[in-house]
């Protein structure tokens, strides 16, 4: 029978984690609370020390119906008899290992790349372990911090086996859902979670146990929602827009703004003339009371500062917990090592329902490294129609979100359709910070939504851009605004004249 990898139990025995108190203690605590496979792990003990704690550890685990596996030391599991072993790359080989072990014996591998995932499908372990999935404390050696994307491509490159999977590496209770949601490949997705220190060092492990086994049980409360009926054709989502709009001003929504003080003001113009209510906060604690408004955060790393980052990563984790809508625009984020560093460690401390950049910005959040960007500007494009088209798509279904690419054509895509919306005028992408993304997210179809916040953006943008005494960017401002409350007021009252033949 295949092991239930599902809550994958590393010990430690080290002060820092363990904290004076009885290994064998803590595992049953942890067993009670749920956990499915316990693996010995422990680097320092004496071989004698590691077979009298395995020998007890392996009398509750037997009590438990789990199975006990050893860490590195398959001479350790040959004394004791317990049901396997996990090697790292640098242990015994997986061909020795079972050849000394019994046949029925577990043999898990640890693995940080495609390479590796491959052979210890092709030699026949059981399972892998995949990491490291974000860097840990507990282990600062490690080979490479790996995150969802790299955690995915892995398990791609395997979808054919029926392998087991569990990764590792810095998982606990605020990102083990995101870690197994955004890991998923179209074929395969992770068996489990192996964790250390959120369950060996928790004041309560039996507690921590079981609010692990209750998250990995249910769907996040982000998970991307249903689509509407025939949601593929563009005429059919495009009639849905109107009343989308009329209930967002209906709605009138909080957005939290951490916004960059540039763009402060208009953003806050903008979200009141379409008939939301705007708050800036850029006080990552003030989250937690601002989030249960239910309305969205908008992250826009325009003006990073070192302190920035600590309160975004704050702010993400109140909305992610409730599920409420992160939009992140990682500005200029290909333009120095400092944002590309923040795009990094935003991208593996939250979940974003919706990354909006423009071409060098979505390519800098993709991961190539070949990208320099200068300002925050669009820059020239070096990407066809299609390839542009292509990379938005990739990017939404890698992180399993929506991805909105802008520029002359925006491109918006939740991982399957992808929609080129060519509304809008050129004075539009002069006007930074013109976000465009709040509205609706908490309707039924994320991705409606967007396109129904972009087609109003870009529609008013049009509306303004036509009138005679817009002569440039500078007069363009005032217009956008009042075109975006004629809409607003319009929608309100039902008349969707705005839209009729224009999208
Ligand atoms: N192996 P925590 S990371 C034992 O990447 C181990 O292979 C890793 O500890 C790997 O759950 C790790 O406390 C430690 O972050 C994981
Ligand atoms: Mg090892």
């Amino acid at each position: 029978m295949p092991v239930d990898l599902s809550l994958y139990l590393v010990t430690d025995s080290t002060p820092a984690i363990l904290k004076g108190r009885d290994l064998c203690t803590v595992v049953e605590d942890a067993l009670k609370g749920g956990v499915t496979v316990v693996q010995y792990r422990d680097k320092k003990s004496d071989t004698g020390d590691l077979i009298s704690t395995a020998k007890k550890l392996h009398q509750v685990t037997q009590r438990y119906g789990v199975p006990l596996l050893i860490n590195d030391r398959v001479d350790v599991a040959l004394a004791v008899g317990v049901e396997g072993v996990h090697l790292g790359q640098d242990d015994m080989t997986f061909e020795l290992a079972k050849k000394l072990l019994p046949k029925d014996a577990i043999i898990g591998i640890s693995t940080s790349s495609i390479e590796e995932a491959r052979k210890a499908v092709a030699d026949g372990a059981d399972y892998i372990g995949i990491g490291t999935m974000f860097a840990t404390p507990t282990k600062t050696n490690t080979k490479s911090v790996i995150g969802t994307a790299g955690t995915q491509a892995i398990l791609d490159a395997i979808s054919d086996s029926s392998i087991g999977t569990v990764s590792i590496g810095g998982i606990n209770h605020a990102n083990v859902q995101r870690v197994l949601y955004q890991s998923k490949s179209p074929k395969k997705g992770l068996d489990g979670v192996a964790i250390v220190s959120a369950i060996v060092a928790a004041d309560d492990p039996k507690a921590s146990a079981e609010e692990f086994a209750n998250l990995i049980k249910s769907t996040p409360v982000f998970a991307l929602d249903s689509k509407v009926a025939g949601a593929n054709k563009p005429e059919t989502l495009v009639a849905e827009v109107p009343q989308i709009v009329r209930k967002l001003v209906e709605a009138h929504p909080l957005v939290h703004n951490m916004i960059n003080f540039v763009v402060s003001n208009f953003v806050a113009n903008v979200a009141l003339s379409i008939g939301a209510s705007p708050i800036m906060s850029p006080y990552g604690d003030e989250a937690k009371d601002l989030c249960k408004f239910n309305g969205a955060l908008l992250i826009n790393m325009g003006t990073l500062t070192s302190e920035s980052i600590p309160n975004y990563e704050k702010a993400i984790k109140a909305y992610n917990t409730r599920g409420n809508p992160v939009v992140l625009d990682p500005v200029g984020a290909a333009a120095t090592e400092i944002r590309r560093n923040a795009v990094s460690r935003l991208m593996s401390g939250g979940y974003f329902d919706l990354i909006k950049g423009n071409e060098g910005e979505i390519r800098q959040v993709w991961g190539s490294n070949a990208v320099q960007q200068r300002g925050v500007d669009s820059g020239p494009s070096t990407l066809t129609d299609s390839q542009k088209a292509a990379l938005a798509r990739d990017l939404a279904r890698r992180e399993r979100n929506l991805v909105l690419m802008t520029g002359a054509i925006d491109y918006l895509s939740d991982g399957e359709r992808v929609f080129a919306v060519e509304n809008g005028h050129p004075y539009l992408g002069q006007v930074t910070g013109h976000l465009r993304l709040f509205l609706g997210l908490p309707y039924s179809d994320k991705l409606l939504a967007v396109l129904s916040g972009l087609l109003m953006y870009e529609i008013a943008a049009e509306n303004a851009a036509a009138k005679d005494y817009v002569r440039g960017p500078g007069s363009f401002v005032p217009a956008f605004l009042d075109e975006l409350y004629a809409i607003r007021t319009a929608a309100a009252k039902g008349d969707d004249s705005w839209i009729a033949g224009r999208a």
